[in-house]
């Protein structure tokens, strides 16, 4: 009886070790098919959400000590929001489940239904967020073009309305930085400033979408803090260019914080053991951000390598950080089919409006993919050439 008792327990310890070890192999051929990516000769510069974590995020995960974060007593999580805050530079953070999810939650508490908020014309928020801004934050988004996402203060001002029973209420102004549409541009502390000071005239709120705010402070060789110290409170991303699998963070303060993490309950985002996702951004924060200087480099290459082939129109001046931006109309043939080709060659790109490509280097592009996508780039753009010719 008693050996058959620790024969079954011997089992059962041993199957638990088994699925342990099993799902850790999986976790690491993840990791090992991205690097295998570029042995498949699949280069994909879509986007750098793509990425997947590294070796020491996986450990991390494997290690993370754990709780139920909706009672406030996940310990992982808990040391993420801390190190976020501080690297920002306000007093509290938030983790959140996405980008999306920590733009929403912060307009829902920077404003209130039916008010209006202050938008930059080519904004990731007003294009691609589902209209959540309206659908669920009840706010009307009031659109101020600005050069290469830094929008004039003198344009906001021009679009503030004095009050009167007709207005919607103006109580936000939300920018982007980097900015995605425009290819990667930075924003500028100084543009920053400027833009705040119009805020606080106005007694507006200043909300950043900063989904890759350490890219533009990399770039320009300076701390995250001379950007973030102009805004009342911003989300960054972990899971794009810090190569985290999922999570964005809300930064701001106590009182801000403490609002959102309810809104982000309301909307769903109570996440219990989400100190599998805190971990992987406690590495980021702590090994992924140095590195971006290699994105950068590597955007740079591609954009100079590909601004040499006829017909392919990119503007230098706006390669700020890790996104390229390109117009193929001269090459003649439509961006489907040219993404299509460059598919056929191994290299992934993603289409932003018609005849305008966009490619994003990351963690796992190297600068021998680099060369490959431009003569990939190269060697579609002969081919389009050679057919108009015919
Ligand atoms: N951007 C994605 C796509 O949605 C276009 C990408 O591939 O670049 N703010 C900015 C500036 C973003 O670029 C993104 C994602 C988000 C917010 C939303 O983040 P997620 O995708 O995590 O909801």
């Amino acid at each position: 009886m008693l050996l058959m008792f620790f024969a079954t327990w011997v089992l059962k310890k041993t199957l638990k070790q088994e699925h342990v070890a099993f799902s850790r192999r999986r976790l690491f051929t993840l990791g090992e098919d991205r690097m295998g990516m570029a042995s498949k000769e699949t280069i994909d510069l879509r986007s750098d959400t793509v990425t997947l974590p590294t070796e020491e995020m996986l450990e991390a995960i494997r290690h993370a000590e754990l709780g139920d974060d909706v009672y406030g007593e996940d310990p992982t999580v808990k040391k993420l929001e801390e190190m976020a805050a501080e690297k920002i530079g306000k007093e509290a953070a938030l983790l959140v489940t996405s980008g999306t999810q920590a733009n929403l939650v912060s307009l829902m508490n920077n404003a209130k239904r039916g008010d209006l908020v202050f938008l930059e014309a080519e904004s990731h928020i007003y294009w691609y967020e589902g209209g959540g801004v309206s659908a669920i934050a009840g706010l009307l988004p009031w659109l101020v073009k600005g050069h290469w996402g830094a929008i004039k203060p003198e344009d906001i001002e021009a679009a503030i309305r004095p009050k009167n029973i007709h207005f919607p209420e103006p109580s936000l102004i939300c920018i982007e930085n980097t900015h995605n549409r425009y290819g990667g541009t930075i924003v500028t502390p100084t543009q920053m400033r400027a833009i705040s000071e119009v805020a606080k005239k106005h007694g507006l709120k200043f909300y950043l979408d900063g989904a890759r705010i350490f890219n533009a402070a990399v770039a320009l060789k300076t701390n995250v803090r001379e950007f973030t110290k102009h805004v009342d409170n911003l989300m960054f991303c972990l899971s794009k260019s810090l190569s985290c699998p999922v999570g964005s963070v809300v930064v701001g303060d106590q009182q801000f914080i403490e609002k959102a993490r309810k809104t982000r309950k309301v909307l769903g985002g109570g996440m219990r053991q989400a100190g599998i996702i805190a971990a992987t951004g406690i590495v980021a924060l702590e090994k992924m951000i140095d590195r971006l200087e290699e994105d950068h480099r590597n955007g740079r290459r591609l954009a100079e390598g590909i601004a040499k082939i006829k017909g392919v129109k990119v503007d230098l001046e706006a390669v700020q950080t890790n996104m390229v931006r390109f117009d193929m109309s001269a090459l003649g043939v439509s961006d489907q089919l040219f993404v299509q080709k460059l598919r056929e060659r191994g290299v992934l790109v993603s289409v932003m409006d018609k005849n305008s490509i966009r490619m994003v280097t990351h963690r796992g592009i190297e600068k021998i993919h680099i060369e490959k996508a431009i003569n990939a780039i190269g060697s579609v753009a002969e081919e389009a050439h050679s057919k108009t010719k015919a």
